[in-house]
């Protein structure tokens, strides 16, 4: 990804995941906006958007972070929100037998004793891929990638759902579920 379009990214990601008011647009409780809005604000803004540019973030999205409708009328965040004007009401799904979580050694300790927990954002984030795992974990240091045994979590009524790019969700992971090898 070019840097125009590593920059754009990451101000559509603090607009439609965390402070959409930043712009002084409101996302609807599905995340949505419409996007002639959204460029139009943030051009006021002082950031400078178009369609294109917009078009090309969310086709060169390697974790497909962004969705543009059906219609191509609005584009909402596939997931990552911390804004309470957001709740995504994602379909439930039963997840597959593991799945991963990438951290940093440095939170090894508070995990294994209160679990994984959202923090800021909605949801605890899962991947079925380790090296994805991995590289999410790098973000916040020396990276550790941790099992979580979903599928047992599912067939005790914790909630699980999957995001538009495949990102697996849940509300909190108590550390029994969690494999630390
Ligand atoms: C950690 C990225 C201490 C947790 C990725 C993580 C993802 C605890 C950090 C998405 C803890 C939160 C989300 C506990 C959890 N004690 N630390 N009990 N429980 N943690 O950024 O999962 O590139 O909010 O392990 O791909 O890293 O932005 O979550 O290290 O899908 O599109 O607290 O963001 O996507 O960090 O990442 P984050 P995350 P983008």
């Amino acid at each position: 990804m070019n840097k125009q379009l590593d920059k754009t990214s990451k101000f559509l990601s603090y607009i439609l995941r965390h402070q959409p008011e930043a712009i002084g647009i409101t996302l609807d409780s599905d995340g949505w906006v419409n996007i002639v809005h959204l460029i139009t604000q943030a051009n006021q803004y002082g950031e400078s958007l178009t369609r294109e540019l917009v078009e090309q973030v969310v086709k060169t999205s390697d974790k497909k972070r962004f969705t543009i409708s059906d219609d191509g009328i609005k584009i909402r965040a596939a997931q990552g929100h911390s804004t309470q004007q957001v709740k995504i009401s994602h379909a439930e799904q039963i997840p597959p037998e593991f799945l991963y979580h990438g951290t940093a050694t440095r939170f090894i300790d508070s995990i294994k004793k209160q679990g994984l927990i959202s923090g800021n954002r909605h949801y605890v984030h899962l991947s079925t891929d380790e090296n994805i795992a991995n590289k999410v974990g790098k973000r916040h240091g020396k990276p550790i990638v941790l099992k979580v045994k979903a599928l047992q979590m599912h067939q005790q009524d914790f909630k699980f759902y999957l995001a538009d790019n495949d990102v697996w969700l849940t509300d909190a992971v108590p550390n029994t579920f969690l494999i630390f090898d």
